[in-house]
């Protein structure tokens, strides 16, 4: 508190709510990374979506930068979380309104808490002067979404926010081929990172469907964030890194486990912003976490850790 005072950072909009540490950096141009809450709420089970966003925080701070982790807290905006909200999001789960761009004007009007997803973690990241974002699958076009015209608003804000995300590409509980197809249409700068130019669909390093580009190191990477802005293009960028080969998950079972469950969606009735969470879950409890690990592995990889899952203590909090 005492550095946002002394500073006396507010950012655009007087009745936002910035961590210390997140305005400070701000304000003395200290590198921030924006980190999204749905994941937390909705993509991973307690306590595991708990370990994971104090973990990913961690890395964050390890790397020289500052973790902006975005939801909404009684219907204001919070760039930069505590412990105890982050807890809060984490034991909430699907308690918490996972919300997109749409909902941003009825949770901040009504006073609810919710967890961000990519496009709205965006938007919120590049009103505060954000311009990286790191997570680990962005939405896409959902398989069949020829019929149900079911394509994640994460990818139209790409198109239209000019903010860098930074993720494992895009898991194969969606239609890789046009969730790519989109991005274009959108005018995203989509690159895969490393020595690869396949699309990276989250649990294994390879979709089956080629990137256009790829850079090979974050030297490159920056230079297309530079270049993307010179230009004012005003639309995002997409890096892709893959997971690396011993951290995947058996794509056999994953691919059936996302049959299985693409098929109780519509024998349920599960529709709009309820089928990832309910893919999300699904997959983990078929696969019996193997999907799960994949993603915690993910996370911990910088960290030099691998999953065990319990041995990241709660203790071991940033
Ligand atoms: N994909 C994942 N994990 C996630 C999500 C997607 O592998 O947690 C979350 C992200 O918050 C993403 C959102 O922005 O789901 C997309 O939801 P929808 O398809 O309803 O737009
Ligand atoms: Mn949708």
């Amino acid at each position: 508190m005492s550095s946002f005072l002394k500073l006396g950072f507010q950012g655009l909009y007087k009745d936002w709510v910035y961590s210390s540490e997140v305005a400070e950096a701000l304000e003395t141009r200290k590198p921030v990374v924006a980190l999204e809450s749905t994941i937390i709420s909705h993509g991973m089970p307690y306590p595991s979506n708990l370990l994971t966003a104090l973990e990913v925080e961690t890395i964050v701070r390890k790397n020289g930068s500052i973790p902006a982790t975005i939801a909404i807290l009684e219907g204001k905006v919070h760039v930069g979380l505590t412990l105890d909200d982050i807890e809060k999001l984490a034991k909430m789960g699907q308690k918490a309104m996972k919300t997109s761009r749409r909902d941003l004007a009825f949770i901040t009007s009504q006073n609810i808490t919710g967890a961000t997803t990519v496009a709205s973690t965006m938007f919120i990241a590049y009103k505060a002067g954000i311009k990286v974002f790191v997570t680990g699958g962005i939405g896409g076009v959902h398989r069949n979404g020829e019929n149900t015209m079911d394509v994640s608003a994460d990818l139209t804000e790409l198109g239209r926010t000019p903010v860098t995300v930074v993720c494992a590409g895009v898991k194969s509980i969606l239609d890789i081929e046009k969730t790519l197809e989109y991005l274009e249409t959108q005018g995203v700068a989509v690159t895969t990172f490393g020595d690869t130019t396949d699309f990276p669909a989250f649990f294994t390093p390879k979709s089956g469907f080629k990137c256009h580009s790829n850079l090979a190191t974050t030297f490159e990477c920056a230079k297309l964030i530079q270049a993307n802005s010179k230009l004012n293009l005003n639309s995002g960028i997409l890096i892709a890194v893959p997971i690396p080969e011993e951290y995947a998950a058996d794509a056999e079972k994953v691919e059936s486990a996302i049959e299985f469950s693409l098929k109780e969606t519509v024998e349920k009735g599960i529709t709009g912003k309820d089928v990832t969470p309910y893919l999300l879950k699904r997959v983990v409890e078929i696969t019996k976490g193997e999907s799960l690990k994949s993603t915690k592995d993910l996370a911990y990889l910088e960290s030099g850790v691998k999953d065990e899952s319990s041995h990241i203590s709660y203790e071991n909090k940033p």
